[in-house]
């Protein structure tokens, strides 16, 4: 892969939205410690019930109140970090507000344009014409899913069986018309599945991973401003270079913020250029909310999508 940085702003999906305001200063990760096989439930019934309604207000969220050591960056509203079910006249309009447990379910929605009507013009960004991600509160279960859409405009993103508690489900899109032309949108609303649910401790911060049998390694360091984040991939000791292009990129990273599961969603600094790649993927790494972030680090080889969780402090 090409060493240049040709795109900045790439670097962080919801600067399209807001440029330049989520500053994730990546702190370096500790040890190499693999991911615990699974995540014990220490304690139980400590989900929040919060209505599945969401609307675009969060209780207990907090805005970014002003960036420490950033000055000039003004505050990021809740529309920014995805956490908004409605923004500049679009809306995410779900048929349901709460879901089953134990099942796979499929979750129909619209998004509604400033007119009033389903939007059903959506330019593709990352190969996708709609991304759709899901996470418990308790940032676990992760699902990235790229619904079809009807005529109409009805997506369904179809849920393989969720736990109990309280999920956030974000749509990540760029309408092709209309006053966000060619701007991606985050919007989210939450969704309550009844059942008895434990809530699960996040896992400490941690410098690697293992998922597949692959290593994934995780680096970061401060720049003027941002951090630079590079990933990288091994096997058995081995660099990994037939990552195959996953949504126009070798690694896809999501990340949401422990607490108000604000959705980030990076771009690597280089552009996809032919079949295969890695071993290392490189990010410029722009968030601000201090505290814990979990990260899912995707990437395809022979076929198969990987995802590697780990979980970075910011300070
Ligand atoms: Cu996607």
């Amino acid at each position: 892969m090409s060493a240049s940085h040709r795109s900045f702003s790439r670097g962080w999906a919801l600067a399209s939205c807001v440029p330049a305001l989520l500053f994730l200063g990546l702190v370096a990760c500790g040890s190499s410690d693999p991911e615990p096989a699974g995540r014990p439930g220490t304690h139980h019934g400590a989900m929040a019930a919060t209505p599945g309604t969401a609307a675009s207000t969060v209780p207990g969220m907090r805005g970014m109140q002003g960036i420490q050591g950033m000055p000039g960056i003004p505050d990021v509203p809740a529309t920014a970090r995805g956490l908004a079910a409605e923004r500049d006249g679009y809306r995410l309009d779900p048929e349901a507000a709460d879901l089953p447990a134990g099942r796979a379910v499929g979750y129909p929605f619209t998004v509604t344009g400033p007119d009033g009507g389903p939007v059903t013009d959506f330019a593709e960004h990352q190969t996708k014409k709609l991304h759709f991600y899901a996470i418990r509160s308790d940032l676990t279960g992760f699902r990235h899913l790229h619904p079809a859409m009807a005529a109409d405009g009805t997506w369904t993103a179809d849920l393989a069986a969720l736990t109990p508690g309280t999920w956030r489900l974000y749509t990540s899109f760029v309408p092709d018309a209309g006053p966000r032309k060619g701007s991606e949108l985050v919007l989210s609303r939450t969704v309550t599945v009844p059942g008895a649910a434990a809530a699960l401790p996040l896992p400490a911060p941690a410098g690697s991973t293992t998922v597949d049998g692959y290593t994934v390694t995780l680096r970061s360091e401060p720049m003027a401003g941002v951090h630079r984040l590079t990933v990288t991939v091994s096997k058995d000791g081995r660099p990994v270079t037939d990552l195959q292009p996953y949504l126009d990129s070798f690694v896809h990273l999501t990340a949401f913020h422990e607490g108000d599961q604000a959705l980030a969603h990076l771009h690597p600094t280089d552009r996809v250029a032919g079949d295969h790649g890695g071993p290392t993927v490189t990010f410029q790494a722009l968030l601000g909310e201090p505290g814990n972030w979990r990260l899912f680090l995707q990437f395809q080889t022979a076929g198969q999508l990987h995802t590697a969780e780990l979980t970075l402090n910011v300070t």
